[in-house]
């Protein structure tokens, strides 16, 4: 039964300023090659408010307020990628945070190639199945409804 109804999973990739500005046409084609299908897509400035928001869980480590000032600086390109195992197969492409730790333990992954250090590490990936959800929710409910005018461009898939 299985074999013949995968299980499909949702996970929430976003390329970040510093992807967007140099890399992100090899990142989009990494999630081509990685056969995710791309179900929603956005792309928009985030406001500070919403940057905080999305990385509350962090609202108290010391390079939160470094965080929110980086993402919100241009463009992210937000995804809602689906596949089999889609949450651990992305975190698997993006590879470890630190990009000194990827180019160790995982060369190929993209913030090995990308990444420009530990903040500017041109992907986000949601960490497990829950948050997937939430984040999807989050992001593409609320910037659709009260940042309308953030959105710069939808891309055609
Ligand atoms: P993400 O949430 O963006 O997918 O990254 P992650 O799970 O690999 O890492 P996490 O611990 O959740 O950290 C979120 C993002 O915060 C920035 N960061 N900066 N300066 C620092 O020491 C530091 N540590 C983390 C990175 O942009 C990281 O991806
Ligand atoms: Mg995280």
């Amino acid at each position: 039964i299985r074999f013949f109804f995968p299980r499909l999973e949702d996970t929430l990739a976003v390329i970040k300023p510093n992807g967007m500005e140099q890399h992100r046409e090899e990142i989009l084609q990494e999630i081509r090659a990685g056969e995710f299908s791309i179900m929603q897509q956005k792309e928009a400035v985030l406001s500070r408010e919403l940057a905080e928001e999305f990385y509350r869980e962090h609202r108290d480590k010391p390079f939160f307020s470094q965080l929110v000032d980086f993402m919100c600086r241009g463009p992210c390109l937000m995804l809602v990628l689906t596949k089999e195992n889609a949450v651990e197969e992305w975190r698997a492409m993006m590879g470890p945070t630190d990009p000194s730790e990827a180019r160790q333990a995982a060369p190929d992954s993209l913030r090995a190639r990308f990444a420009r250090d530990v903040l500017e590490n041109s992907v986000h990936g949601s960490s497990n199945a829950q948050h997937a959800r939430q984040k999807i929710d989050f992001i593409f409910g609320e910037i659709g409804e009260e940042n309308e005018g953030n959105v710069e461009r939808e891309m055609g898939s």
